[in-house]
């Protein structure tokens, strides 16, 4: 036997084969297509987790962490060219092109299977292919739903292990039930005995695929994040918000809070941000000194599944078992409990390697080590003119070891929500907070988000990319009919949570943040949760209701009543803008965007000519 095939020997199964005759049939059918050397059915124990991280280990994979500093802990540097997902590789197959909608891709559904098969064809050759059954919820949670993914690549398996609920268990509540069914390849075969690669993934052909009709999810060519780990972005957003929107719940790409007053009255609360604006440091947020009795506490930091009960409210699971966070900006000024989460059993994905076996990235501490070995395995210093770690590196932790874990994370039933934000990075126009008026108000306002470009992403500065409810590259399917769906919840006779727009992203005029951000958040929280309740009124906008200074509480923080009331300008001119601009947007989704919307952009812009934007801001200024 040579050398590569034997470290490539997985560990002997603790069973094989399922109760499932569905899992069975299509595990042999894979098998037969991807012709791997072994098959290795996942039970999700620990010893399974730590032989899989040993081998990856003696495969150069991974590298095990310093046990002192960060114990049971490993670091993989991903292939340069395979670093975040591939929104341009990204399809939505529905029978129908309509049903994918204009935001998504769309192939043929029969014509991608073809190209598919060809590409699956022997592409496990030398490889072990891994069943991961998972759920994704809690187990047996009335909200939650059954995977199975099938794998050639072990970085996967333990990242699923992580975040969600992975193996025996979650095979055992399946039982014969129905589970979507999400296959997945590096797209790197082993054949004729070819040497394998630290990262495997095919750098010319990548596929993410979704077939919404059938509960499926097809994966080839990456094994990073949201491309590879299938319970993510692909199953419990893609595919679920398919799901929800046939069963009558949503899917959302939020955050779940629970905000706790010194009284002891709690209100769960949901958020949606489109990426790079701090959903993480959001979720775990740390209240400042000065509101002495009031706790944030964490259900969840990315995904949110929504559903009504009999009683009407709207209960919200976290789909997810862990974080799989943006590593540069976290740091202990910034984010405490996730820098708590990652202290131990904690997988880092293209961060850099300190001298004494730890890791580190921008934004982990003020100043950096003075020696590293970054992402990329080259020798590192601070004044080397390269980030140590890529912009895009990740943790992958076990939920409950952030300390501001809610005890209520893992309720079957869910947490009734109350209220529900959205946010984007908008540099003016939108002010700090507002409640909107109504359901149709709020759910047109949340499909207005978005954030505006940096140099970065597309050349073009200051350019607004909507990103509707956060939901743009996740929604699987047409999204204006996702906005119908939204909007049909207004008609059910349930108690719906109060919707909230917010803002921490504006800017004076010389490009300086007005708004302070991180735990500072707190004071716009507090007044959430009480406007959620009607303990406060706030001043009728055009937009909705907003506080008046009084109304936040300012003790900690020097900040003037003329700076917030700058902060919360609604500007007549600045908005008649952004509603041409919003009009624009929404008119790429031609007879599927919803009646409700051109009633709520009349109501807005009635609105706007009812309440000269003189006289709203001076409504504003009584302070
Ligand atoms: O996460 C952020 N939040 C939410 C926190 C609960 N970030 C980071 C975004 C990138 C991931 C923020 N950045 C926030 C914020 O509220 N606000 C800002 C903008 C900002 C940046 C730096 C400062 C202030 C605001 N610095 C000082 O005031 C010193
Ligand atoms: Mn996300």
């Amino acid at each position: 036997m040579k050398k590569g095939v034997k470290m490539n020997h997985p560990p002997r199964s603790s069973y094989v084969g399922s109760t499932n005759s569905e899992l069975n049939k299509w595990v042999a059918s894979v098998a037969a297509l991807t012709q791997p050397s072994h098959i290795y059915w996942c039970d999700g124990s620990e010893q399974e987790y730590s032989t899989l991280c040993d081998l990856m280990v003696k495969s150069g994979t991974l590298k095990k962490l310093n046990p002192e500093k960060r114990p049971n802990s490993y670091l993989a540097w991903s292939d340069p060219s395979d670093v975040a997902r591939v929104e341009d590789r990204t399809f939505i197959c529905s029978e129908k092109q309509e049903d994918a909608g204009p935001t998504n891709n769309w192939t043929n559904p029969a014509e991608m299977r073809t190209t598919l098969s060809h590409l699956f064809e022997g592409c496990m050759k030398g490889r072990t292919m891994y069943v991961i059954p998972f759920c994704m919820g809690p187990l047996g949670s009335p909200i939650a739903q059954y995977g199975v993914e099938i794998s050639d690549s072990p970085y996967v398996v333990v990242n699923m292990k992580i975040m969600t609920r992975m193996g025996l268990p979650a095979l055992d509540a399946l039982g014969q039930g129905p589970f979507v069914k999400a296959l997945h390849s590096v797209g790197m075969p082993l054949s004729d005995g070819r040497p394998d690669v630290t990262w495997p993934c095919n750098k010319e052909t990548k596929y993410i695929v979704h077939f919404p009709e059938t509960r499926e999810i097809i994966s080839f060519g990456s094994g990073y994040g949201g491309n590879a780990l299938l319970g993510k972005k692909c199953f419990a957003l893609r595919i679920a918000s398919t799901m929800g929107r046939e069963e009558g719940w949503l899917a959302e790409h939020m955050l779940i809070l629970g905000v706790e007053n010194p009284e002891g009255e709690k209100r769960y609360i949901s958020a949606a941000f489109p990426s790079a604006c701090g959903k993480t440091n959001f979720a775990m947020l740390i209240p400042p000194a000065s509101f002495e009795g009031w706790k944030v506490s964490t259900i969840g930091d990315d995904i949110a599944w929504i559903k009504p009960n009999s009683r009407g409210d709207l209960r919200a699971i976290n789909p997810e078992a862990g974080y799989f966070g943006v590593a540069p900006g976290t740091g202990m000024t910034t984010n405490p409990n996730a820098m708590a989460a990652v202290a131990k059993n904690t997988i880092f994905t293209n961060v850099a390697l300190t001298p004494d076996g730890d890791v580190w990235w921008e934004g982990m501490t003020e100043t950096a080590p003075e020696r590293l070995t970054d992402w990329q395995g080259q020798e590192w210093t601070p004044g080397c003119g390269r980030p140590s770690s890529h912009p895009n590196a990740r943790f992958t932790a076990p939920a409950n070891q952030c300390p501001s874990i809610d005890p209520a994370w893992e309720d079957p039933e869910g947490v009734p929500l109350s209220a529900m934000i959205f946010g984007g990075r908008r540099a003016d126009t939108v002010p700090l907070v507002t409640m909107a008026r109504t359901w149709e108000q709020g759910v047109y306002l949340a499909a207005s988000i978005g954030s505006e470009t940096t140099a970065a992403a597309t050349g073009a500065v200051g350019v607004v990319r909507r990103d509707p409810m956060a939901m743009l590259p996740f929604a699987g399917y047409n999204m204006g009919d996702y906005f119908s769906h939204w909007l049909s919840f207004a008609d059910k006779n349930l108690n719906l949570p109060r919707l909230f727009l917010v803002n921490w992203f504006q800017k004076d005029d010389a490009g300086k943040f007005l708004w302070p951000g991180y735990g500072e958040n707190m004071r716009v929280l507090e007044w959430i949760f009480n406007a959620c309740r009607g303990k406060t009124e706030g001043v009728p906008t055009p937009i909705g209701y907003s506080p008046k200074y009084s109304d936040l509480n300012w003790s900690g923080l020097d900040f003037s009543a003329e700076k917030f009331n700058r902060l919360m300008t609604v500007d007549k001119d600045k908005w008649t803008k952004e509603m041409e601009s919003q009009t624009e947007f929404f008119q790429k989704f031609g007879p599927h965007l919803p009646h409700g919307f051109h009633g709520a952009q009349t109501q807005l812009k009635s609105n706007f000519r009812k309440l000269d934007s003189k006289v709203s801001q001076e409504s504003q200024l009584c302070l």
